[in-house]
């Protein structure tokens, strides 16, 4: 009864930033959306999760980029936002967590904070060039307690705005 879930950090991109038809008032300002589907990255031995990019690797303009994050798992997830292109140079905690107060202050974009199972936020960012990081760092209450980030290994992702 127990299944095992292989999370997925499903990052499945909607470069809203070539709307076709609809986006004929100028792309200055942006207009990029992604979006981002966030499930459950372990199962009862705590599987790392797995991600799963469309298309890969995502590229947006710079500028204002929309995130819509979507919960499809059964725990409640975050979406933070940090400068990098290297997940596991990303300081972490005894529990595989994101220590967000040891980030570079300038590094640290923004996060949609809590994203509740079946449920999706959305949240714009002022995103420069340069690749950036996609993380989920939710300690999980399992025993040992663990990190949805996995120490790099779990619910991460990255972008690239060019
Ligand atoms: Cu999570």
């Amino acid at each position: 009864m127990r299944k095992l879930l292989f999370g997925l950090l499903v990052v499945a991109m909607v470069v809203a930033g070539c709307g076709d038809d609809d986006d004929a008032s100028g792309d200055e300002g942006g207009g990029a959306s992604v979006s981002v589907v966030l499930s459950d990255p372990y199962g009862p031995d705590f599987t790392p999760g797995q991600i799963t990019v469309e298309p890969d690797p995502i590229s947006v303009d710079a500028g204002s980029v929309e995130i819509v994050a979507k919960n499809q798992g059964a725990d409640t997830h975050e979406l933070v936002i940090v400068k990098g292109d290297d997940p596991a140079l990303l300081p972490v905690d005894e529990y595989g967590g994101v220590i967000e107060d040891d980030l570079p202050e300038d590094d640290l974009i923004g996060e949609i904070p809590s994203v509740f199972p079946g449920t999706e936020e959305s949240a714009s960012f002022d995103l420069d060039a340069g690749s950036y990081i996609l993380f989920c760092s939710i300690l999980a209450p399992s025993a040992p307690p663990q990190s949805h980030f996995v120490g790099g290994d779990g619910m991460v992702n990255t972008l690239t705005v060019t």
